[in-house]
């Protein structure tokens, strides 16, 4: 495989991911890169729909083998919300305020646990899809830190002792849901002998 096309317009998700693949030899493409438009209604009631209606809506517009990623915080305490809901939670609001609200809605809880989930979906026009799943758990704490992405502010992470925020990319990606994800997504390619380290 030479070539993987990211079904996703979170460019974070994209840079995440780029970093994570820059030592393969695989050239990853963005939806920009090819001009298609995508955005699927994600109507699906988990992460492992919502990743195969957005990597189907992809794969019917290309030739090239298509990755989505569908991800999400989820909090125990408030039976997994925000969930399949993270990126449509408070829509328009910045993620400042959309942690804030968080924030605000945790203050009654005593149970602070959450876990961050990924859902990777990889297709393409002939093939079956196939799922590889990441997770990650810790704690809602008050905002700290700077780096990453949406709800990493708040999310504090039972192995690094600290925010996802507070880490580089690179450390992140090491443990982070995605990361995870993205590790079986590569050890299943490697196996198939679609993907190797470059020279
Ligand atoms: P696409 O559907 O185009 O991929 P999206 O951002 O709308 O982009 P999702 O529906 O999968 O994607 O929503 C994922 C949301 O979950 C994301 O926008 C963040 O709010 C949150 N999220 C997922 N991974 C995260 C991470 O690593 N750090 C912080 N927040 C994350």
């Amino acid at each position: 495989m030479k070539y993987l096309l990211l079904a996703t317009n979170n460019l974070n998700k994209v840079k995440e991911m780029q970093s994570f693949f820059k030592d393969y030899d695989i050239t990853l493409l963005s939806l920009k890169d090819v001009n298609i438009i995508s955005n699927p209604e994600e109507n699906g009631t988990s992460f492992k729909e919502n990743a195969f209606i957005k990597a189907r809506d992809v794969a019917l517009k290309t030739t090239y083998p298509v990755l989505s990623d569908d991800s999400g915080l989820m909090i125990h305490a408030l039976n997994g919300f925000p969930g399949i809901y993270s990126s449509r939670f408070m829509l328009g609001k910045s993620y400042q305020e959309k942690c804030e609200a968080i924030l605000e809605m945790m203050k009654a809880q005593e149970d602070k646990s959450a876990s961050f989930i990924c859902n990777l979906c990889l297709m393409n026009v002939k093939d079956e899809p196939l799922y590889f799943e990441g997770r990650h758990d810790g704690k809602i704490v008050p905002l700290d830190g700077k780096g990453g992405f949406g709800y990493d502010p708040i999310f504090y992470s039972n192995e690094k002792k600290m925010t996802f925020a507070k880490l580089p990319m690179e450390e992140k990606n090491l443990i982070s849901h995605r990361g995870r994800a993205l590790k079986s997504l590569i050890t299943y390619l490697e196996n198939n002998k679609f993907l190797g380290k470059k020279r």
